[in-house]
């Protein structure tokens, strides 16, 4: 497996693991690490093999932001022709269900990284925010627009206005977080639920994550037309076949991903 400078990578079963690390920086988002984390995710979504991916942080940190200090002195040309939004961006359009396994600081680029998984799990020790408010800037990768749409017009307001954290408690009432378990119990309970995803059928996972990010992006007859034809073509795959019949017979199915 290729090895990477800034994330750790493995696989466990049909789980793809990503641990970003950088622990000196509190796992900061520069570009080697938007690179690697790109380059891994992608591999893993190239493969039938992978169900599902986690990606994780330190106890301390999932990610403290952007790098600061990698972005300090750069223009807003600069800024923009950085490729870093190119970058996000296919990080975020990966087919393979993603989940965030959140221990420690959210931050930032960090929180917005989180977001751009399907589902977050939050150890109670978590703590979200967008403190770019604080650097004289706004939310740049995504921050803005998805922690709205997860939370609502005033506590995406309240957090991105005044650059407060969250913690996990709270995360969790606000809509941001999935589940909230306790910290010694992180890893796990993503490994869990990573190998639970990895058992269905491919295709129905894929089609179920292009229905759950159209809803994300279009109107409610459009998402609605395509719910009902990505629908109606899974019964064309054998593993819904499988999946009735197996249900018919009162056993477990057997997917082929086919
Ligand atoms: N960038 C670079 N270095 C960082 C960052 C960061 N975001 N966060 C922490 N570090 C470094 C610190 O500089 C420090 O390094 P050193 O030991 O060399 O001084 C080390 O990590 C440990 O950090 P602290 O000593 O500060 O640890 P504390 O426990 O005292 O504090 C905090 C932890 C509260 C998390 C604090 O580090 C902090 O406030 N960090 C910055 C959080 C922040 O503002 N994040 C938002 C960044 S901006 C952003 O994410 C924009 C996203 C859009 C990008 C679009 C791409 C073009």
């Amino acid at each position: 497996m290729t090895s990477y400078d800034t994330i750790l990578v493995e696989t466990r079963g049909r789980v793809g693991w990503i641990t970003l690390n950088r622990p000196d920086a509190l796992n900061a988002l520069n570009t080697q690490v938007m690179t690697d984390v790109v380059a891994a995710a992608s591999a893993f979504d190239a493969d039938e093999a992978i169900g599902a991916i986690v990606l994780t942080g330190s106890e301390r940190a999932f990610a403290a932001g952007a790098d600061i200090k990698e972005m300090e002195s750069k223009s807003g040309l600069d800024v923009l022709m950085g490729d870093h939004f190119g970058g996000w961006a296919q990080f975020a359009a990966v087919r393979t269900p993603v989940i965030a396994a959140v221990s420690g600081y959210a931050l930032g680029g960090g929180c917005e990284l989180a977001m751009m998984c399907d589902i977050i799990i939050a150890a109670d020790t978590a703590k979200f925010g967008q403190p770019e408010i604080n650097l004289g800037v706004i939310p740049g990768m995504g921050g803005s627009q998805r922690l709205l749409r997860a939370v609502g017009y005033y506590k995406a307001a309240d957090l991105i206005l005044t650059g407060r954290m969250m913690d996990a408690a709270e995360a969790e009432r606000s809509g941001l977080v999935s589940r909230v378990v306790p910290a010694a119990e992180l890893l796990a309970e993503a490994g869990k639920t990573a190998e639970t995803i990895a058992a269905k059928s491919l295709p129905s996972v894929y089609a179920a994550k292009a229905a759950l990010d159209a809803a994300m992006e279009t109107t409610l007859a459009e998402g609605l037309r395509f719910e009902r034809h990505v629908f109606a073509s899974l019964f064309d795959t054998s593993d819904q076949k499988e999946g009735m019949s197996a249900f018919r017979e009162k056993r477990s199915p057997d997917f082929t991903n086919r």
